[in-house]
């Protein structure tokens, strides 16, 4: 048996509610790897290898802008231990480089970059460690990884995601280091309350593999085991074979639905974010200058990502001359300009929305429209005033007071009779559906199945740029 209603009751945090809204944001892995053509750096490569010559934060903020992106998070150190700022902790860092003089700062230029555009600004700082002699001495390196996490969370203004990787490549013989994850969580929340901590930690939930690849269907609220899953070093990426980051466990296809969260006692709320990279490395390497995803590749993970019930982290990893290529940069303009064009004019606004039932309280549907307890069918009847022509519409429920719509359809009156053109299971914070363009007055919104009772908050009506 199910408590549904409970279910439905378990409800985002207001950091998660916050991360949600952004949407789509950025990776940058830039770093010692960037220098030495590797995916994962050994740990030993010469700080005097790190030397762009031409780097400018600010160009790598303006290109993710221009994609329509809303946040960034920067590599501030992958597994090989080189700091891109000057840690006091360690000497492996910038300081030690040739890149301005061994004074410069790159936390800092790509911190005061976003701020500058208005992006949000976070970190990825690697568990792992290969460089730090104390890696492997539990108790010495957790202390050290709190000291240099603190740094980071103090000096470069608000952080919006600490993104906390669970890759290991340590084997059997190799150095065996226990994470104290609780400390570093509460030294998080401790000095940055709003910022999410994700992959490793309790907010944001990976989505399971790194090809851009989303559930049909994502549910947020899933068994709490799944906090755990990325930190249990078993199952940790072991090795960069470019394999690991492509598979999609099937077992892990469905996390939320009735059927997979029946008898399970403890839920959460843990939602998904899908994170790729534009080539297929996470680092730059030239011959892959040619191997930046098409706009199509892009939209589609985009649609299905951000339009699914998830977040889009689209990592763009600078060259060595410390510039987002040509190539990318184009790209995400291109992307950035597609979108904008799609959601310029919501034909729905202003249209009427007249739905069968409605909570005692909520005629209004001020902030959002909801149907009373225990109703878990409802129908909304739109009334767009005159013909128009759309193929893709949005809509979103109240995720603030929980996911709960489990199956809908969207139908469209035309010569007098209703026509399917929309159907699916969850919607949750997003649903974006795309469908070959429709001319019609009348719609119907028809929820099937839902948990507890459904609530909706936005209905969106686009024509695509292509179909204009
Ligand atoms: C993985 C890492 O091993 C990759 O190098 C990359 O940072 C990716 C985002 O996460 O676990």
């Amino acid at each position: 048996m199910i408590d549904i209603k409970a279910v439905a009751e378990i409800r985002p945090t207001e950091r998660q509610l916050q991360w949600q809204q952004l949407e789509f944001y950025g990776f940058i892995h830039f770093g010692i790897n960037t220098f030495t053509d590797r995916e994962w750096g050994l740990g030993n490569e010469s700080p005097s290898l790190f030397n762009p010559t031409e780097l400018d934060a600010e160009q790598w903020v303006r290109a993710f802008k221009s994609a329509g992106m809303r946040g960034l998070i920067l590599t501030c150190k992958h597994h090989d231990g080189f700091c891109l700022w000057p840690s006091k902790y360690t000497d492996y860092s910038v300081k030690s480089s040739p890149w301005r003089d061994g004074r410069g700062d790159l936390v800092k230029e790509v911190s005061d970059a976003c701020r500058k555009y208005g992006l949000k600004f976070g970190i990825y700082l690697s568990p792992w460690d290969r460089h730090e002699p104390s890696y492997g001495d539990s108790d010495r390196y957790n202390e050290f990884y709190l000291n240099q996490l603190e740094e980071l969370l103090t000096n470069y203004g608000e952080i919006f995601a600490v993104w906390l990787d669970g890759a290991c490549g340590e084997g059997p013989n190799g150095k065996r280091q226990v994470y104290d994850w609780d400390a570093y969580y509460d030294l998080v929340r401790r000095l940055q309350p709003n910022a999410v901590i994700s992959v490793c930690g309790p907010d944001v939930r990976w989505c399971g593999n790194e090809a851009g690849q989303t559930r049909p269907e994502e549910w947020s609220v899933v068994p709490a085991a799944l906090q755990d899953a990325e930190r249990v070093q078993e199952k940790s990426q072991k090795v960069d074979d470019g394999q690991f980051g492509k598979e999609i466990r099937s077992q892990d296809l469905d996390l939320g639905s009735r059927e997979a969260i029946r008898g399970v006692k403890d839920l959460v709320w843990y939602p998904a974010e899908v994170n790729t990279s534009i080539r297929p490395g996470w680092f730059y390497h030239e011959s892959e200058d040619d191997k930046v995803k098409s706009l199509g590749e892009l939209l589609n993970i985009y649609f299905n990502s951000v339009g699914g019930n998830a977040t889009f982290l689209l990592n763009v990893p600078p060259d060595k001359r410390g510039l987002i290529h040509e190539n990318d940069a184009a790209r995400l303009k291109e992307m950035g300009d597609y979108l904008e064009s799609l959601f310029a004019e919501n034909l729905a606004e202003g249209a009427s929305f007249t739905p069968s039932v409605t909570a005692p309280g909520n005629d209004d549907c001020n902030e959002y429209w909801r149907a009373p307890d225990g109703v878990e069918q409802a129908e909304i009847e739109i009334d767009l005033g005159e013909e128009k022509r759309f193929d893709t519409v949005v809509l979103g429920e109240a995720i603030a007071i929980g996911q709960r719509i489990e199956r809908f359809t969207l139908s469209a009156l035309q010569d007098g009779e209703w026509h399917e053109i929309h159907s699916g299971t969850v919607v949750g914070y997003k649903n974006i559906g795309r469908f070959s363009p429709v001319m019609a007055r009348h719609l119907r919104l028809s929820i099937t199945e839902s948990r507890y009772f459904p609530t909706l908050k936005q209905f969106e009506l686009y024509l695509s740029p292509e179909n204009k």
